[in-house]
């Protein structure tokens, strides 16, 4: 294994109850709606233009916003978002995390982030994890969001390493998908049912470890 490729949201640490809260909110007041909790698992891994767009199509309204409309309203929402991520701190990082990292860092592994947020380099800070990776992929630098590959070949080309030397951690099932068509070896946090395309499943990320990830790479 000579690199791993990490997930942000929902790997790192748990943004989607800030994101869902924003998306819910907008959805309110500019389209009269309320998301069902539902749609927290399908914005998931989702860029926010994409999210934004299954927000407009659940409310029935598409092609009633001009492009300049709905870039206004995913400003809008993302200025909400940035202001609740904006009181995180290391007491986020979930369970299990910092010591993976530690420890990877230790063995000389490099680590990149893989994640469809724009927002990854303010999270990072406010978590204080920025020093572990060697590089963050600008999601705005890769042509198709996940399940599209793009975003982790671009992870595994800033440490120029093959993908297929890499391990991958996601979430969710377009993470999952996206690992597998880049070549790497894809290990998922959440449930084995909904997440079975990834090599090796673990409930949570308190069953992460470096020999773990060692384990999943050479089986
Ligand atoms: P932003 P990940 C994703 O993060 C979130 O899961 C998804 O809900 C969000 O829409 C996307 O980032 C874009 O985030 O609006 O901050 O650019 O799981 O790929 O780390
Ligand atoms: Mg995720």
């Amino acid at each position: 294994m000579d690199g791993v490729l990490f997930d942000l949201d929902g790997v790192i640490t748990d943004t989607a109850r800030f994101h869902f809260a924003a998306w819910r909110q907008l959805a309110q007041q500019a389209f009269g709606v309320s998301l069902p909790d539902s749609f927290e698992a399908e914005l998931k891994g989702i860029s926010r233009e994409a999210s934004l767009q299954r927000i407009v199509a659940f409310a029935q309204l598409d092609g009633q916003y001009t492009v300049a409309q709905l870039a206004a309203l995913a400003t809008q929402k993302n200025e909400n978002y940035v202001a609740a991520i904006k009181q995180l701190t290391a007491a986020d990082i979930l369970p299990g995390i910092q010591p993976l990292l530690v420890a990877l860092k230790a063995r000389g592994v490099p680590m990149v982030i893989a994640s469809a947020s724009k927002n990854a380099p303010l999270i990072l800070d406010r978590l204080a994890l920025s020093a572990y990776f060697t590089a963050i992929v600008n999601p705005n630098d890769v042509h198709q969001g996940k399940p599209a590959p793009d975003i982790f070949i671009a992870a595994a080309q800033k440490i120029a390493v093959n993908p297929r030397k890499c391990v991958g951690l996601e979430d969710s099932v377009a993470g999952v998908a996206a690992i597998n068509a880049a070549g790497a070896v894809s290990v998922a946090i959440g449930h084995a049912s909904e997440l079975s395309a990834a090599a090796v499943v673990v409930p949570t990320t308190a069953a992460l470890t470096a020999d773990l990830l060692e384990q999943a790479f050479e089986q």
